[in-house]
């Protein structure tokens, strides 16, 4: 189609709706750049390559982008990036596919007889506005909340906290990152005195010792781990997991240490560190507080004390702390395995405090560095408006509350003066009736939140539940009694923060279909509905939201004060915050945090964290004897499929049916063969999957991807007491045999 032909076309549609709908859609047609309704990309030549950051993983790669009459056609990676430099994986590859698929909600829709029907966005506007403000004034202002996520720019994250809490009066409101980053978040917090990842990706090609705990990047962070393969150095990977994954087998050694044992064998690394005065003397002294209750803590951790709780042999724990002290440089990477677990905080710090304590942090090739996620995990943490108040503030400190009501121009009354409910919280919440209505953005609740059969009893519970996603069959829009129809990445703008802190940018450069519109939109147009519109009249674009989220970074250790726009990001390769107002820095600059051992805290020094490792939450017995770890299947599977599910090529690149990884020997005791179907059961549900046999795993553990639904049937709900953050990757459960053989019993 022409650009022409599309304008006039794109007009008389305008002209139909304008005709139809009163001033509210009028306003929502008008909106200049690139945001509105399925208008041609504004800031784009129709036929042109431009470069915008990936909308999948937390590595943040540039995609090039290929337009032709104003649509993207095709793209490829960017070979001028750092983060990438030409490379990306199946997701990024496919990432303009999902955009065309089949179900994508076109249309608000509300439920009327039981069935979702498509509707006008007045009446979607009406209706969230009505229903949310019926429930507020009948049971307060706790009684309406909200979900958000990892996955947008974080100017949408920023409007979507603030409309709702400043302009809506919710007070709880927690995004999906709480699954994902929590922990990292909470212990750095504590330990840097901000939630600061101290790393560059330029760290992975300069360690000469490099730790993965409880990550595995070949398959969650493949371009990370590429750039592992491009070290000089020729490293020593040191892999711990219980799992041999995928970056097990290409690890130089793979500790493969029994389920939630890490905090014991970390203490035991540490005990060898000190016992041996394998320590940085210097280092901790001028930069830690802390040391002595530390060593006297760990005095206790001898390796024969700690070896049988991890399932390895003392002598490896004595050689793993060597290989840190001989290491000149040594880097620590954890994820999902650290983060996900019971005691997660205090097990990031234990990676933290081997760091300080060795020196190894704020040089090259260095750090206790904790890997993101989602493609915005970071701009959540600092500008989502759910745990922390705008740009890493404190809901609970009078003195931020008033700064960021000056910066924005409101009521300093408005801003909540307690921090939210944590995700577990709210989804108890729900269950207790204290909350009724809940607006979920970006996130599919009734797959990835722990313990699904509660998860869905929950938000039936709900008087009222609003999901806003781009596409109306995902297992959370089936709950749902409005579904607000959402534009996806590449066809909306904004920044996403990746986890080397890095700023990138994303554009327009695909219509949304039908009247789908960005969620930037979208919540613009329910403050106006809701009457709290002028409010929030500075934030006119995602651009000018930029602007007013530098100035709430102002004196923030994230400072981005010196981006003058989203042409500098372009410009330069993305920008790693800090960038404060006068400092300048090269394209393709990478900067590590603390490199003069100046940290966040009152004092300037980083602190040592420790406690007393804690038993798991579920350990197994007799009727449920194995244990379930979960995580990434796929390097072409991402969460619960709502994307990649869409795509031809990355469907015939993973397994379709759900599936289980079970020890050879335990397959034989079952008298299971790869392929067959089992049933996984917990005392919460059961599953179908088909046996996978494979020595990924040992005796006594399985391992389930948490792509499929069902996994989170079986999943155990318990928290890490600091962060809040789901432990998904431990609980009980039991494997039998089906008695079916091939057929599939779950459809
Ligand atoms: N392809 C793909 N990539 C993704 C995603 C995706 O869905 N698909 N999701 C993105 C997101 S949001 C995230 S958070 C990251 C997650 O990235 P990762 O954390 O690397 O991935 P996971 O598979 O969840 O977990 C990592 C490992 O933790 C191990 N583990 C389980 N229990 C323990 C334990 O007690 N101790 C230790 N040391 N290890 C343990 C598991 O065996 C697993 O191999 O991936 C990101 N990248
Ligand atoms: N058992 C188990 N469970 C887990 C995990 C595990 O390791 N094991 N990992 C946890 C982790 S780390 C994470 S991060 C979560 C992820 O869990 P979710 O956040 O539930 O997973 P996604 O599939 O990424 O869901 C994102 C949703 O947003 C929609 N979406 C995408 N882009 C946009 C947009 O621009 N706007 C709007 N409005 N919608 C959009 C998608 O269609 C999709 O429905 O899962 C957690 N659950
Ligand atoms: S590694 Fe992550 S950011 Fe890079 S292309 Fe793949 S999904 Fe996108
Ligand atoms: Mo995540």
């Amino acid at each position: 189609m022409t650009n022409d032909k599309a304008t006039t076309l794109l007009d008389r549609a305008k002209k139909v709706v304008r005709d139809r709908e009163g001033p509210l859609t009028r306003d929502l047609l008008r909106s200049p750049g690139g945001y509105g309704l399925g208008q041609v990309p504004s800031r784009l030549k129709p036929d042109s390559t431009t470069s915008m950051v990936c909308g999948y993983c937390a590595t943040g790669c540039s995609l090039n982008v290929h337009m032709k009459d104003g649509a993207a056609v095709n793209l490829s990676p960017a070979t001028d990036y750092s983060v990438n430099m030409g490379m990306a994986c199946p997701k990024g590859w496919e990432a303009l596919t999902p955009l065309k698929a089949k179900d994508r909600a076109t249309a608000p829709m509300v439920r009327e007889g039981g069935k979702l029907r498509a509707t006008d966005w007045p009446t979607a506007l009406a209706t969230f506005a009505d229903r949310m403000k019926a429930i507020q004034r009948e049971h307060g202002d706790s009684s309406i909340a909200f979900l958000s996520t990892g996955q947008i720019p974080f100017e949408e994250m920023a409007l979507l906290g603030a409309v709702a809490k400043f302009g809506m009066g919710m007070v709880h409101g927690d995004g999906n990152t709480r699954q994902c980053m929590a922990t990292a978040a909470t212990a750095y917090k504590q330990s840097f005195g901000f939630d600061a990842p101290p790393y560059t990706y330029q760290d992975f090609e300069e360690s000469d010792v490099i730790f993965f705990i409880g990550a595995n990047p070949c398959i969650a962070h493949p371009i990370m781990w590429e750039r592992v393969c491009k070290n000089p150095n020729d490293p020593t990977v040191v892999v711990i997991d219980p799992r041999r994954t995928e970056t097990a087998q290409q690890a130089d050694e793979h500790v493969a240490l029994s389920p939630k044992s890490d905090l014991y064998l970390l203490y035991g690394i540490a005990h060898v560190l000190i016992r041996n005065r394998w320590i940085d003397r210097e280092y901790i002294e001028a930069h830690t507080e802390g040391f002595d209750e530390l060593a006297k803590h760990m005095e206790a951790y001898r390796p024969d004390f700690v070896a049988p709780r991890v399932g390895i042999p003392p002598r490896r724990i004595e050689d793993l702390a060597r290989l840190v002290h001989e290491g000149k440089r040594v880097s620590f990477w954890w994820t999902m395995g650290v983060n996900q677990s019971h005691e997660g905080v205090r097990t990031a710090q234990a990676i933290i405090n081997i760091a300080l304590i060795t020196g190894n942090i704020g040089r090259p090739g260095t750090g206790a560095n904790s890997i993101t996620g989602q493609c915005n995990a970071m701009g959540s943490r600092l500008f989502s408006n759910t745990t922390n108040l705008l740009g890493g503030h404190a809901f609970d400190n009078p003195e931020h509350r008033t700064k960021i009501a000056n910066i924005l121009d409101i009521e300093v009354d408005r801003i909540p003066t307690e921090t939210s409910w944590a995700y577990d919280q709210i989804m108890e919440g729900i269950l207790n009736g204290d909350i009724r209505g809940l607006w979920i953005i970006a996130t599919n609740t009734a797959h990835s939140w722990i313990n699904r059969e509660d998860t869905h009893a929950i938000l039936e519970k709900l008087d009222f539940l609003v999901v806003q996603d781009m596409y109306h069959t995902t297992e959370t829009a089936r709950f749902a009694d409005l579904v607000l129809p959402a534009a996806g990445w590449g066809e909306k703008e904004g920044c996403f923060i990746n986890s080397e802190r890095r700023i990138g940018i994303t554009k327009q450069v695909s219509r949304a279909p039908g009247t789908a519109l960005s969620d930037f939109r979208i919540v613009k147009l329910l403050a106006e509905q809701w009457g709290c519109g002028d409010m929030f009249a500075k934030w006119r674009s995602p651009e000018a939201t930029f602007d007013l989220l530098k100035e709430c970074s102002r004196g923030m250790p994230c400072d981005i004060t010196g981006i003058t726009g989203y042409d500098m990001i372009d410009e330069l390769g993305g920008v790693q915050w800090p960038l404060p107002a006068g400092r300048s820095v090269e394209k393709h600059s990478q900067r590590r945090l603390f490199e003069n051992g100046t940290f966040y805290t009152a004092s300037g020094k980083a602190k040592l964290f420790f406690d007393e490792p804690r038993p798991m939450a579920e350990p197994c017995d007799n009727a449920y004897p194995f244990t379930l770890l979960t995580g990434r299947g796929s390097s072409s599977q991402w969460h619960t499929q709502t994307r990649t599910g869409k795509s031809d090529v990355l469907k015939a690149l993973a397994p379709s049916d759900p599936y289980v990884e079970i020890s050879p020997a335990d397959a034989k005791r079952l008298g299971v063969a790869t392929n067959e179907w089992v049933t996984v059961r917990s005392r919460r549900g059961h599953a179908e999957a088909r046996a996978f046999v494979t020595h990924i795993v040992k005796p006594g553990q399985v391992f389930m991807p948490m792509h499929f639904a069902t996994t989170n049937d079986l999943t155990f709900p318990s928290f890490d007491p600091h962060s809040r953050q789901p432990s998904y990757k431990a609980c009980a459960v039991s494997v039998s045999k089906h008695q079916v053989i091939g057929a599939n019993p779950s459809r």
